[in-house]
């Protein structure tokens, strides 16, 4: 399989509030390092650089006035006198406006914003738009008829929607390449998502479409980030209604019941007949990761991989989250073997 991968992640490596206390974001260069040394220690196949799309490749996925905001925020941020990483801490919630775009940093961090866990440093744009790259090189392949391609993404996307960051995603890179292969022709495509935390963003991007159809796998938002979306009861609206389909999971979720959300989960896939997959794939659904409370090993990976293999679509799998650096490499690059049947 291809992995197409840039350095530039290495650009964004910012501070959260986490805890109540500000530290290094648990989203770190080191998860992309390790991911590409497993990848290079298996031979899992060739590892390209992306290349280059105008960030007019992002409509209708983000807005213009978002995408305009992440480029300016950094120089914005300095501009008002300020040296460490820009993070929001005023949102317009119920009953305040968010008709109107605040003028001041200040304000527009939190106007585009639905968590305080998105920094913007100096590289950070840089970053952003790469990994960006780095999706819609990897549905360029596709589309061109690789049968597989991993996009080695770093910061992740899911969490993004169309006019707001959050959750260490600023663009939805599976967005951004779905929407692509829409826009090279594909009649229907399919996202399904494997990270631990309901891919909002996503979801919320296609929620009236039916094109794409989003299907994620989570812990249950009553208990679990982001709480505020992925509930069963989410399928979609006017013309997208039926293709949205959330599978809330409980704490403590390990790979028997999980298999059967995602044996579910693939049928709905094979049925739609989607031109192409993408895969939101983060790994943080591992026993140990830090921040979630799923109980999948390290094994467990290839099984999803074969699982995925089983709908027989082209596929593209872009990297999401997954916070236990030692083991994201051999979990990550499991699903991508698992895909292939070498296992
Ligand atoms: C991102 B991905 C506030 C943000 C809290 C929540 C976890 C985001 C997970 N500091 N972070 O889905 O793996
Ligand atoms: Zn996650």
């Amino acid at each position: 399989m291809l992995t197409i991968y840039s350095n530039n992640h290495h650009l964004h490596h910012g501070t959260e509030l986490k805890d109540g206390v500000l530290k290094p974001c648990v989203e770190m260069p080191s998860r992309a390092d390790t991911v590409l040394a497993r990848i290079k220690a298996v031979g899992l196949g060739d590892i390209s650089a992306p290349h280059d799309y105008a960030s007019s490749s992002y409509s209708p996925v983000h807005s213009e006035r978002y995408v305009r905001f992440l480029e300016n925020a950094w120089a914005n941020w300095t501009g008002a006198g300020r040296s460490h990483d820009a993070l929001p801490l005023i949102w317009p919630v119920r009953n305040l406006r968010s008709d109107i775009e605040p003028e001041h940093i200040d304000g527009k961090l939190g106007f585009y914003a639905m968590d305080a866990g998105v920094p913007i440093t100096a590289g950070t744009w840089e970053a952003v738009r790469t990994s960006a790259n780095l999706a819609l090189t990897g549905m360029d392949a596709i589309s061109k008829g690789a049968a597989s391609v991993f996009a080695l993404c770093r910061p992740p996307g899911h969490h993004a929607a169309a006019e707001y960051m959050g959750g260490y995603c600023y663009l939805n890179n599976a967005a951004l390449a779905a929407q692509g292969f829409i826009n090279q022709g594909a009649k229907r495509v399919a996202v399904i998502d494997v990270d631990y935390h309901h891919g909002n963003g996503t979801q919320s991007i296609f929620y009236d479409r039916a094109d794409v159809l989003f299907i994620s796998l989570h812990g249950d938002p009553k208990n679990s980030y982001p709480y505020f979306l992925g509930h069963r009861d989410e399928c979609g609206s006017g013309a997208g209604t039926g293709f949205n389909h959330n599978y809330p999971l409980p704490h403590g979720t390990a790979w028997d019941s999980y298999r059967s959300a995602l044996a579910d989960a693939c049928s709905k896939l094979a049925a739609y007949a989607p031109d192409a997959i993408v895969v939101s794939l983060g790994v943080d659904t591992f026993k140990d990761d830090p921040i979630s409370q799923f109980k999948l090993e390290n094994d467990d990976y290839l099984r999803m991989g074969e699982v995925i293999a089983g709908v027989g679509k082209p596929t593209l799998f872009v990297m999401e989250g997954g916070y236990m650096v030692d083991d994201i490499g051999v979990n990550a690059v499991n699903v991508l073997l698992g895909f292939e049947g070498r296992c």
